[in-house]
């Protein structure tokens, strides 16, 4: 049924008449009900957290939550300001992915006592009262190091070795950083043809992975039979090295990268990097969800796991155009 725009106004004139005009000081209440959420970010030092920052953003905007977003430059001290800030604008819940796993009690004691509830996204921490937070939703990253580390025993089984790796860590401290070493040595330690021979931070940036490997390739040279990059962009900086350096990577370097980003798939269709641990940033969806729920007083399990897969060399052309990060 149609009804003209003269007849509409009649029947709202009615209801006004009959004191039923509830209608638009519910639209009025639901506005002001918009959930406000502050989100502190590490930084943008990678592809991945580039992708994270938009899944993040655009979840909001879809979920129609109003988004206060920081930007901590990878600086700890910048996202604890920026959790106090929105401790101060009273939010309705705070998330962020912790730059590194310590140090966080006392900024959430204060979340706890101004009643904001807490969400951790993609990084876990340290603490030992768990009740500091509500849910933790991100990947497993002991399980993606154990993945490179199966995939290297793989690769390696007929291999006497030795096999020398040079390791380019994430961010110190990071639980990224700390799980990814933390699982290829549960998976190795056991057999002594693997050997780490060099290990330091590029601290996830392509620039730091460049350096360090170039440091590496000075001391090493030809001795480094694989590269072990926390992250696709410190592979990248470290593929840079060793063309630079006249080295072949992906042949004469074994190449083991984590996040699954269009870079790193690039990489291995190009033959210089062998495999590629899938790490999702796409948290937007199931953080907005997770805020609801929260707000809703719904129960959350402590921990939502994202799912992912490995990707070697010979799937990359074909799986290419289908990544979405
Ligand atoms: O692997 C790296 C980023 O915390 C999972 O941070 C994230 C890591 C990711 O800088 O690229």
């Amino acid at each position: 049924m149609t009804i003209s725009r003269r007849t509409a106004l009649r029947v709202i004139a009615a209801c006004v008449g009959a004191g039923t005009l509830t209608l638009s000081a519910f639209s009025v209440q639901a506005e002001d009900k918009k959930i406000t959420l502050g989100f502190a970010q590490v930084g943008a030092e990678s592809a991945w957290r580039t992708a994270n920052t938009e899944s993040v953003k655009s979840a909001a905007a879809e979920a129609k939550i109003n988004l206060k977003f920081s930007d901590a430059q990878q600086k700890q001290e910048n996202q604890i300001k920026a959790i106090r800030s929105y401790i101060a604008q009273k939010v309705d819940v705070i998330a962020f992915s912790p730059v590194v796993e310590s140090g966080w009690e006392p900024v959430l004691l204060e979340a706890k006592a101004a009643k904001i509830p807490v969400i951790l996204t993609d990084r876990n921490i340290d603490v030992k009262d768990t009740s500091l937070y509500v849910t933790m939703i991100g990947s497993d990253f002991m399980e993606e190091g154990r993945r490179g580390g199966h995939w290297i025993a793989d690769h390696y089984k007929n291999d006497k070795g030795p096999v020398n790796i040079a390791e380019l860590q994430g961010t110190v401290g990071s639980a990224p950083a700390n799980d990814r070493h933390s699982g290829l040595i549960e998976v190795i330690k056991n057999d002594p043809k693997f050997k780490i021979i060099a290990s330091q931070s590029g601290d996830f940036t392509l620039a730091g992975g460049k350096q360090v490997m170039e440091a590496f390739i000075k001391t090493y040279g030809n001795k480094i039979n694989l590269v072990y990059a926390h992250n696709d962009d410190m592979a990248l900086g470290a593929i840079q090295a060793m063309e630079e350096a006249g080295m072949h990577p992906g042949k004469d370097v074994i190449v083991v990268s984590f996040d699954a980003t269009k870079g790193g798939f690039q990489a291995m269709a190009a033959g210089k990097m062998n495999v590629d641990v899938e790490c999702s940033p796409l948290l937007g969806p199931q953080l907005m969800s997770a805020v609801k729920d929260v707000v809703a007083g719904k129960p959350l399990p402590k921990r939502i796991l994202t799912e992912e897969t490995v990707f070697p060399m010979s799937v990359a052309a074909q799986t290419l155009p289908t990544r979405k990060y």
